[in-house]
């Protein structure tokens, strides 16, 4: 392989910047943060801003029934299969500015960068905004980039929401068609490569001083959702030994799921994320509740291993208080690897760049886990301040953004040479 001329690609990464804060600062404005949550107004608006940026960029634009933005910059070669990158422009509620939309600005830049050097890619350059990474109220994470890989089931689509709508008709309702989303699989063969730059959202790179992350697997997750039916009784005249107080077995169940996350020998963390009650009263003793749980992983005997320990205990515990509980188990993804083909280029295009980069997990799901059914994927991490992510704080210097956007044209132009 002959070195690319890297000196000729120059991405502007103050145009990136430019185009983050711009993007990001559509939001849902009655919400604390950044919220631009998938099927919201915002989410809606933003999509034609970057439909509109990946047209000014030179690419030829479509969106597909599950609501992927899809953009193509042609290649020489109209038989080679494409390569493919992207991410996501969705956030959690109250979220940051740069999850997600790093990767699909990113890759924008990276097309500029391209046509701006006159460099010809052979296969073509497919850049993805994919619709819904995040987990939404239906409980299912990675609309678009599921529907795209063939993963996206029809059992998903019947998932209702809090108020008993589905998400089959929250989608038709969004202007997408749901019942193609579920059969437009691409295929493997069309496909060369998928590559993904994303913050890191964790602590790791900027502890260890590490300007580029070479993604290694991506965490398996599985949720948990655990309903609690005790007896409402009088608060001030039943014993305490008397009592199946649902909200005491939900508590103790909180805490198991922290025991067995802080138990890991790998990569692995628990995480109750809401807990609901009834009505709720001083004097009252709670007769139901619920909590909704999740367990990560990179190794996927320890995640089956903490669901089903987890699962026993809260069962156990909650008999003991003659507490009923049903418990919903729900995988949201395997863990993934990421193609060590995938992680060499990564690194060797940091490398060339002079850019110091470690070998890391991704404790967050991405996009990338999905496209792995498709071809060798990779994914490029840069540095998130403090490692935070999923919160307003969330922030990452342009200085990191550059050093990550050079990566991305410099790992694509050596995968089109591969
Ligand atoms: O939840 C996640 O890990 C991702 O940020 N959607
Ligand atoms: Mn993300
Ligand atoms: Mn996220």
């Amino acid at each position: 392989m002959t070195e690319p001329d890297l000196a000729t690609l120059s991405p502007d990464a103050e145009r990136m910047w430019a185009d983050i804060m711009e993007l990001s600062s559509i939001v849902d404005d009655a919400s604390p943060g950044w919220s631009r949550e998938v099927f919201s107004e915002p989410y809606k608006a933003s999509r034609e801003w970057t439909l509109a940026r990946m047209r000014g960029a030179g690419l030829e634009t479509s969106i597909d029934a599950a609501g992927n933005i899809v953009g193509r910059l042609p290649g020489l070669d109209p038989n080679a299969p494409s390569i493919v990158t992207g991410s996501h422009t969705d956030t959690v509620h109250s979220g940051g500015r740069f999850d997600g939309i790093v990767g699909v600005m990113g890759a924008i830049e990276a097309a500029r960068t391209l046509q701006e050097s006159g460099t010809r890619l052979t296969s073509d350059l497919i850049v993805v905004d994919f619709l819904g990474e995040e987990a939404n109220d239906f409980g299912v994470s990675c609309v678009g980039s599921r529907a795209i890989a063939g993963v996206l089931e029809p059992g998903h689509l019947q998932r209702k929401n809090r108020d008993g709508v589905s998400m089959g008709d929250t989608m038709a309702a969004f202007g997408l068609d749901p019942h193609a989303a579920v059969s437009m699989a691409w295929n493997p063969r069309s496909v060369k490569s998928y590559i993904e730059l994303h913050v890191e959202q964790g602590p790791m790179l900027e502890t260890a001083g590490n300007e580029i992350g070479v993604v290694t697997s991506i965490a398996g997750i599985e949720r948990l959702m655990a309903v609690f039916t005790g007896r409402a009784d009088h608060a001030g005249t039943t014993p305490m030994d008397q009592r199946a107080d649902a909200l005491i077995a939900a508590a103790e169940a909180i805490l198991t799921v922290e025991r067995v996350g802080c138990g890991a020998p790998v990569h692995g963390v628990t995480t109750t994320g809401k807990i609901a009650t009834g009505q709720g009263a001083f004097n009252v003793v709670p007769d139901s509740s619920t909590i909704w749980a999740e367990i990560r992983s990179i190794d996927p005997s320890w995640l089956t291993g903490a669901r089903r320990r987890i699962a026993e205990q809260i069962a156990t515990d909650a008999a003991k208080r003659g507490v009923g509980v049903a418990i919903d188990l729900l995988n949201d993804q395997d863990p993934v690897p990421a193609a060590q083909s995938m992680q060499d280029t990564v690194a060797a295009a940091a490398g060339s760049l002079g850019l110091n980069w470690a070998a890391v997990p991704s404790g967050a799901g991405h996009d990338a886990a999905h496209m792995a059914h498709l071809g060798p994927m990779g994914m490029i991490f840069v540095p998130s301040r403090g490692g935070r992510s999923h919160c307003p704080e969330e922030w990452t210097d342009i200085n990191h953004l550059r050093s990550g956007v050079q990566v991305l044209a410099a790992t694509l132009m050596r995968l089109d040479q591969a």
